[in-house]
């Protein structure tokens, strides 16, 4: 409310000083004397600048304490810490630049308003000065540019091998999450075999899909490597976890990835957030069609020991749906029945 009433009266302030020029110019037009109205709109001019700046200045202040209401919550990876750092760091140089030649560019039409006494001076160049503007943001941005990349390179590069591994698939409208069992491995697929209940047309000629899962919530373990296999089945989607500062696209038929390490677990975020029922959620940031919103998918950090519980109380995909036994090549259908039934104990096996 209070934001409202300072734009508002800063509004109402700007409008009245331009009637009051406005009605000087035509009392001047009126009475003749035109060289005073260039004198005094001139003067007007110089003054409103700097008044401008400073109540501009003034606005974004009140704007950013409102607005950081909105910021995004406390970053819940380890790589969110570094993204955020980055984004701070480079805001608060981007802040300084601003205010230090924004405050030379609304003063000099001030102090150097039309004066009579005054000539203008002609000063084409200054290489030194060239070359000191140019030198400075040059060494800013490459120091900038060199710590984005180490940080996307980071985020991209390939996951530690105890990751935990999960692949998400995009498809309008929802999220598609296996996971690869006890075997650690994901079976491959092949888009002929997709179904209404085969979705990611697992392909059952391969034995590491026969523990394969696909749970309806994400649970993935605090303080350790997480890695997301992402595709898409039809469109272009994008996943995007806010909390653990993480986006990439859904491309069909080009696999991308991520790994991030969470850092606070659902338990720990709610009391960090004050708010008990808070869940982290996974949504698409590609306009994907008109279902685009629905695509949320909700998505748990637990403790290592109750992900491991977690993980085993899964039921296999092959468990759950027998018939597809039968697109297990004959050979392998016992072993697919053992390991679907009772994944723990009969994967040593492979
Ligand atoms: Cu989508």
């Amino acid at each position: 409310m209070n934001t409202l009433i300072i734009v508002a009266s800063s509004v109402l302030i700007l409008a009245i000083l331009f009637l009051l020029f406005r009605v000087q110019s035509l009392v001047s037009i009126l009475t003749g004397s035109t060289k005073k109205i260039a004198g005094m709109s001139n003067k007007i001019n110089a003054i409103l600048f700097p008044i401008f700046f400073i109540s501009a200045l003034i606005a974004v202040y009140f704007y950013s304490g409102y607005a950081s209401e909105f910021f995004l919550p406390k970053p819940a990876s380890e790589h969110g810490v570094v993204t955020d750092n980055l984004f701070w760091f480079i805001t608060g140089v981007i802040l300084v630049a601003f205010v230090l030649t924004n405050s030379l560019l609304f003063y000099f039409p001030y102090k150097y308003q039309y004066s009579p006494d005054r000539k203008a001076h002609f000063y084409p160049d200054n290489h030194k000065l060239e070359i000191i503007w140019t030198i400075i943001p040059a060494i800013v941005l490459t120091g900038l540019v060199f710590f984005g990349w180490r940080a996307w390179t980071d985020i991209t590069s390939p996951a530690p091998k105890d990751a935990v591994v999960l692949e998400i698939t995009g498809k309008q409208f929802n999220w598609i999450v296996r996971y690869p069992g006890k075997d650690g491995k994901l079976g491959s697929y092949n888009f002929k075999l997709i179904d209404a209940t085969n979705e990611v047309g697992i392909d059952f000629a391969d034995k590491s899909s026969f523990d394969d899962f696909l749970p309806r919530e994400i649970h993935i373990p605090k303080g350790k490597p997480v890695l997301f296999k992402i595709r898409a089945r039809d469109v272009l989607h994008s996943v995007f976890l806010p909390h653990f500062r993480q986006k990439m696209d859904a491309v069909p038929g080009m696999p991308t990835s991520f790994w991030f390490t969470p850092i606070y677990t659902t338990d720990e975020m709610r009391g960090i957030t004050n708010n008990p029922a808070f869940k982290y959620e996974l949504a698409c940031t590609e306009v994907c069609g008109k279902g685009h919103f629905g695509m949320k998918f909700l998505l748990v950090v637990d403790e290592p020991d109750d992900f491991e519980k977690w993980y085993d109380q899964q039921e296999a995909f092959l468990k759950k749906n027998p018939d597809y036994l039968a697109n297990v090549p004959s050979k392998l259908r016992d072993l697919a029945l053992n390991v679907s039934n009772n994944s723990e104990n009969k994967l040593s096996s492979f």
